[in-house]
Order: C-alpha cells, then structure tokens, then sequence
C-alpha cells in the first residue's frame, strides 16, 4: 500500500475517531457511573467507553470489512489481510469519570504478518487519529506524511524539536492501575523530579504523545501501557520527528515507552536507567 492508501487510512481514522469524540462528549451525562472494573477496583469501564467502541467497530466493519480490530473493551477480532484497527474508545477514562478535560478517542492502524497478531514489536503503524473533544483539537498522521494538529484556527504541521538539556525539560509520565506498580513508578519519579524542570501528569497516554509532537512537553515516558493507549499517538509524535522508543532503545511497548527529541531521548533513557 502506497502513500496514498496511507493518506486514505488517515482520513477514515479521523472520520471515525471525530463521530466517536462527538457521542462521548455531547452524550457524557452530568454524573458519569463506573459499569464496571477490569485490572484492577480503580481501572473503570463506564457505558461510554463501550458506547464508543461499538461505534467505531460499526464503522470501520462497514468501511473495510476484511481488517481486524483490536479495542480496549472488546478485544482482538481477527482480520483476513494482515491490517488491524487499534482502538482506545476513551484513553484517560478516569479524566472523562470525574469531569475532568483531556480524554481522548485513539484510532491508528497497522500492518502485521496476516498469520498472527497484531504485535507492537514488529507490526508498522499506517495511519492515526487522537481527537480530544473538550480541547476541540484533532491529531493525525500517516506513514511517510507528516503529523498534523486541526484546531479552530486550521491545520497546523507538527515538528517536534531537539530538546532542552535534562535539568531544563518538562517531562509528562504516567501511572498504572496497580498498586505495587505505582510504588514503582513513585520510586522512578523521585529519583528523576530533582534532575528535570518539572513533571505533568495529564492521565492521558495519547495526548501525552501529541504534546511531545507539539512541543507542550519536551519528553514522555510510561511503564505499563496497553497498545490501544499509544499506537495511535506514538505515529503523532514519530511524524513529527520525536524519537519514541521502550527503556532499551527498542521498539516501545507495555514494557515500556519514551518519547522526546532526538537531543533529549538518549540522556533521558540513561538517566531513568531502566532498560
Ligand atoms: C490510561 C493511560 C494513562 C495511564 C493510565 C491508563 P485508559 O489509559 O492513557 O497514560 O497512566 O494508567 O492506562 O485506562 O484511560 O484508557
């Protein structure tokens, strides 16, 4: 598939994701109820993260019935020719929970080995779209395309810089539903709190990513994500020339992630240590 099959991936990613964004911020009800837990008692599924998966299934099955999909609620449905859809129905489910902004639909799709499943390790991401309703703010990109932001003043390229040296970069991070795990990442945070500007924990993975691409943080890092959090912004930030990588240099994944500039990322990665 060429550039221009990327280009027409980018656009229905950003159809779908747009009329997803639309029926979770329009339909968010005054006092949002958790439906359900997962992971963990505080990892929440409310009737909107399902609402909106459904929705981006039904239109993505109907626009190209051969691809598979994999979402957060629903799970991995295998297609027939090696291109999957990665869905995250609301990335920062507990900001959408308590009212709060930035939440965020994730829509990206990849390419694999149609013989097995869809593995961030070796599969090529095509196509993404974030959209963040409350901000009113759509982030996309494709393969060999560039990174864009749409907003109400139009569309705007995206280049993320260099970086700042350590002790003058702003760092975004984030933390698991697990307890022990955040121990962990607290441990990683005091460590690194003294030798940076200043931390920001937005509860977001994929905007988090699209701040690295725009240049509102200068660095991201998380330990424990799912591939539905990042795919569709890891293509964001990788447009716009940040480097985006796990704690070892190789291709990121729940084991961990690390996006900055091409100056900041490999003094990040040492400093952290945790490759
Ligand atoms: C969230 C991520 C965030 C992370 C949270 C959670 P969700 O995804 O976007 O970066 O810190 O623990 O994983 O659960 O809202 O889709």
């Amino acid at each position: 598939m060429g550039e221009s099959g990327h280009a027409e991936l980018r656009r229905l990613a950003v159809e779908v994701a747009t009329a997803a964004g639309e029926l979770i911020s329009a339909g968010r009800p005054d006092r949002v109820e958790v439906a359900a837990t997962k992971s963990s008692p505080t990892d929440v599924v409310t009737a909107m993260d399902t609402a909106s998966e459904q929705l981006l299934r039904q239109r993505l099955r109907a626009a190209r019935p051969h691809d598979g999909l994999l979402g957060e609620e629903e799970g991995y449905e295998a297609g027939s020719n090696g291109i999957t859809w990665v869905v995250d129905p609301i990335d920062g489910t507990v900001n959408y929970l308590y009212g709060l902004r930035s939440y965020a639909v994730s829509v990206a799709v990849v390419s694999h080995d149609p013989a097995g499943d869809p593995d961030p390790a070796t599969w090529t991401v095509l196509a993404a779209a974030v959209v963040d309703p409350s901000a009113g703010e759509t982030w996309s990109a494709h393969a060999g395309g560039g990174a864009t932001l749409t907003d109400a003043r139009g569309t705007h390229a995206l280049h993320a810089g260099a970086g700042p040296e350590l002790g003058h970069a702003l760092l975004a991070t984030g933390f698991g539903y697990d307890a022990q795990r955040r121990a962990e990442q607290a441990a990683v945070v005091a460590r690194l709190l003294p030798q940076v500007r200043d931390l920001r924990r937005i509860g977001t993975a994929s905007l988090d990513l699209c701040a690295v691409a725009a240049g509102r943080v200068d660095a991201y890092y998380e330990l424990g994500l799912n591939a539905w959090d990042f795919a569709g912004g890891w293509l964001v930030a990788q447009e716009a020339g940040a480097v985006v990588t796990d704690f070892a240099g190789g291709p990121a994944g729940s084991h961990g992630l690390i996006a900055a500039g091409t100056a900041l990322h490999p003094v990040l990665r040492e400093t952290l240590g945790l490759g």
